[in-house]
């Protein structure tokens, strides 16, 4: 056997052996195409054993040859041992494609309706000039009541019945908690910037809530905050209505009230008509001084107005949904019709 003699054979032999691989469809197949050309008589193992007979410069080329082969051969031996796994007692692979099956519309996801309502929300008031800033659900007792006029033993807190994490009051961080409102975006964001300051902050709320048709123990607000100079409710009741005539239109009648959040002063809320009924969306009022002496601003020269809003309340009024607890059940029926 001379060197290019041998390497013809070689390569000969490996058409030869993957050409019968790939048509080894059973396990009998498979054991009968290794003995041939595997196995300790095998034929790649004749070619091995036949090096010897070579030149050494002959020998060392095919003897590279044969052994690239070997290694070629089982690695796709195994290959196809466990493509045959993979397919199972049929011999179809479970994932191959049927392109006999007719075409179907693949199923589109869609925003969930309070998100799709909470970008409605932003925009509106981007386009007013307020930029949204993000807050976190896991919050400190300190932003969440004590820096909003707040403290421990304050009623207003019994209000909101609260998911807490840790009770511990062992910093002036105090406790840690599910947040009940977006309203510690008002200290942390003026925290971190002077004035003037307008922020909407969109986000979920928790609380322990006996759940009925208008209350969920979670929901989302969007918070909104103004600080600047000469700010009055006469600012606060334009931005709300202009709010209000975006997401309802003109004609939706909307009521404000007296109401009262420890933060603000003098405070109000507003409904807005359900078919003769008043569903409250949002509370609001000018920032409390105390608040604003909080974060080191100037009561004397600065003022401001602030909002929360539910826009699952703003949902439900838009389209009709009468019962708050659809939006959280996930239920695609439900889902499916924003
Ligand atoms: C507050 O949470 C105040 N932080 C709002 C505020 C902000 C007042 C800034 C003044 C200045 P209240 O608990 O009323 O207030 O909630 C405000 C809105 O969140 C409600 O009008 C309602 O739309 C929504 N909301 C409150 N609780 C629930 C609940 N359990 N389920 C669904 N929506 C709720």
């Amino acid at each position: 056997m001379t060197s290019s003699a041998a390497e013809e054979t070689i390569s000969s032999l490996k058409t030869e052996a993957l050409e019968q691989l790939s048509a080894a469809s059973d396990e009998a197949a498979l054991e009968s195409w290794r003995v041939e050309f595997m196995g300790r008589k095998g034929r790649l193992t004749g070619i091995l054993r036949n090096l010897g007979s070579l030149e050494s410069d002959e020998r060392r080329a095919a003897g590279a040859a044969a052994n690239r082969l070997k290694g070629e051969l089982e690695s796709a031996f195994e290959e196809q041992v466990a493509a045959g796994k993979r397919s199972g007692a049929s011999g179809a692979a479970p994932d191959a494609i049927d392109v006999t099956l007719p075409g179907r519309r693949p199923r589109h996801g869609r925003l969930h309706p309070s998100t799709q309502v909470i970008r409605e929300m932003l925009d509106a008031f981007n386009e007013m000039g307020f930029q949204t800033v993000e807050g976190n659900e896991v919050e400190l007792e300190r932003y969440n009541f004590d820096m909003l006029n707040i403290p421990a033993d304050h009623p207003a807190r019994d209000m909101q019945d609260t998911i807490w994490i840790n009770r511990e009051r062992d910093s002036i961080d105090g406790g840690v908690l599910l947040r009940t409102q977006t309203s510690p975006m008002q200290p942390r964001t003026m925290e971190q910037q002077d004035p003037p300051v307008r922020i909407v902050s969109p986000g979920k709320c928790f609380r322990t809530e006996a759940t009925d048709a208008t209350h969920e123990w979670q929901f989302h607000q969007v918070e909104g905050l103004a600080v600047d100079e000469g700010l009055s409710f006469a600012d606060l009741k334009g931005t709300l209505y202009e709010f209000a005539r975006r997401l309802f239109g003109a004609d939706r009648k909307v009521r404000f009230r007296c109401d009262f959040f420890p933060f603000v002063e003098p405070g109000v809320d507003m409904s807005v008509d359900w078919n003769g009924r008043w569903v409250e969306i949002l509370g609001a009022g000018m920032v409390h001084p105390q608040v604003l002496r909080n974060v080191g601003y100037d009561p004397e020269k600065y003022t401001g107005f602030a909002f929360g809003v539910g826009p699952e309340r703003v949902a439900m009024l838009k389209y009709g949904i009468e019962d708050i607890r659809h939006f959280f059940s996930n239920d695609l029926r439900f889902l499916s019709q924003f």
